[in-house]
């Protein structure tokens, strides 16, 4: 049934015409409604040589995971060989790509990780 108290959806932007500064008069239509933006999910991967320990501080510190969660999380990982840290926009999934990948070298351990289309 629809809801006569919901607000009306906002109207079409109508064209505006803009001088382009050349002396020619540019009509742009804004579509009126974004789409929300593709998430990605941050997908770590099991292996042989990590400790298990690391992979929970991992999950902490950059997924902001509290330490029941993460350890759940890495046992996903651990005995189904990948596991969803987070999903989220794609700058954003990227960065803590890079930021995991960055630890797990720094601290000489092979953890894989990456991002996947949610
Ligand atoms: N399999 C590793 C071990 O037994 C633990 C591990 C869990 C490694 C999750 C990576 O993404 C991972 N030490």
């Amino acid at each position: 049934m629809p809801d006569e108290n919901a607000p009306a959806p906002p109207p079409l932007s109508p064209a505006k015409p803009e001088d382009d500064g050349q002396g020619a008069v540019v009509v742009e239509r804004q579509s009126a409604r974004t789409e929300p933006p593709r998430m990605y999910q941050v997908v770590m991967l099991n292996d042989d040589y990590t400790p298990m320990e690391f992979v929970v501080m991992v999950l902490q510190e950059f997924f902001q995971r509290d330490r029941e969660t993460a350890t759940q999380i890495m046992l996903t990982i651990h005995h189904e060989g990948r596991g969803i840290c987070g999903v989220y926009t794609k700058d954003v999934a990227a960065t803590k790509v890079e930021l995991v990948l960055a630890a797990a070298k720094r601290s000489g351990h092979p953890l894989q990780c990456i991002m996947e289309a949610a």
